[in-house]
């Protein structure tokens, strides 16, 4: 693939800044105030990700990969020869290499996401690493798109979204999802997607909350983003990260809470917190196996398989439709 023929959009297009503003004071005029996970993915955000995901206390990355190399062969097999990956929020784009291994002369690779200097980087390294595969690389809220570009692969398509992304969501808002990437996907499509299991509260508590600090430095970036690039003067020490698992919504919650009563200014528009008032920065649902299967059954797609690994931590679902 000659990277430099694929379209680049600008580093910051003036819409994107003004969708997050919008986004961000209609998020902190709500009660409780709320911004959507989808934002903590700046450059620094991504990088402070991809460390979350070596972090002794964050079982689901080393997890999922056990789980697809057990069964990436499993999954080669039916996707057949020729298919086509397409990733939802393909950040780092280092678990695809298993699949892309598995396959069958795989012929096109599709990742989606939504920061887009850290995909081209990503993608870059994957391309010298797989020069049969044609890449694709759409920067883009996966959560809004409608379509997928045409893809020129002669097998069949074949969904990735690991790492229990799809625990942002509600569980009707997943299952909204899931009927969205089956109709963008069509018919004879399969779907490998990779989800948190339910668990004791302890392990879910330090998986949110490590000792090296890198999940709240990376909670916490979400302000120092705001600043920078919305011109808004968030003090950092004033806030804490705050996460906890709440078993009965079945979800790790994170928070920012504000340590005093104190005025932000954001594009010159002032937000007052109250002390011990929180901004709710992100969802992390954690399913039972059968009640994951239901939800991709009443979105239209059939399940193949469903793997875990030893202790039951982490699922990766082969779905098809
Ligand atoms: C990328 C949404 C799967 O919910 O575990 C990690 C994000 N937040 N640590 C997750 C996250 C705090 C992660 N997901």
């Amino acid at each position: 693939t000659d990277l430099s023929t694929l379209p680049r959009p600008q580093a910051r297009p003036a819409d994107a800044v003004a969708g997050f503003c919008a986004d961000v004071l209609a998020g902190l005029a709500g009660r409780p105030k709320a911004i959507s996970p989808k934002y903590f993915y700046d450059e620094a955000g991504s990088r402070l990700f991809d460390r979350i995901c070596r972090l002794p206390e964050y079982y689901p990355t080393r997890t999922e990969l056990e789980i697809l190399s057990a069964h990436a062969g499993d999954i080669g097999a039916f996707a057949g020869a020729g298919a086509a990956l397409v990733e939802f929020g393909s950040g780092s784009s280092e678990k695809v290499r298993l699949l892309l291994d598995a396959m069958q002369a795989p012929a096109a690779y599709v990742p989606i996401d939504i920061s887009g200097p850290h995909m081209r980087a990503a993608i870059a390294r994957l391309a010298r690493a797989y020069p049969a595969v044609a890449m694709q690389p759409v920067e883009a809220d996966f959560t809004r798109l409608a379509a997928l570009p045409p893809i020129g692969a002669p097998g069949r398509k074949v969904g990735f979204f690991p790492g229990s992304t799809i625990g942002n969501f509600t569980p009707e808002a997943a299952a909204g999802f899931l009927a969205g990437a089956g109709a963008m996907l069509g018919a004879g499509a399969a779907f490998v997607v990779g989800f948190d299991l339910a668990k004791d509260a302890e392990i879910l508590d330090a998986a949110y909350n490590d000792n090296q600090g890198v999940t709240a430095a990376f909670n916490l970036n979400l302000l120092a983003r705001i600043n920078r690039e919305l011109g808004a003067d968030f003090d950092l020490a004033g806030f804490r990260h705050r996460a906890f698992y709440d078993p009965a919504a079945g979800r790790v919650e994170m928070h920012l809470e504000s340590l005093a009563a104190q005025t932000v200014r954001i594009a010159g528009t002032p937000i007052a917190f109250a002390r011990g008032e929180t901004i709710h920065t992100e969802n992390s649902y954690k399913y039972a196996p059968a009640a994951f299967a239901e939800l991709a059954r009443g979105a239209g797609w059939r399940e193949r398989a469903l793997w875990t690994d030893a202790r039951g931590w982490f699922a990766v679902a082969l779905l098809e439709r």
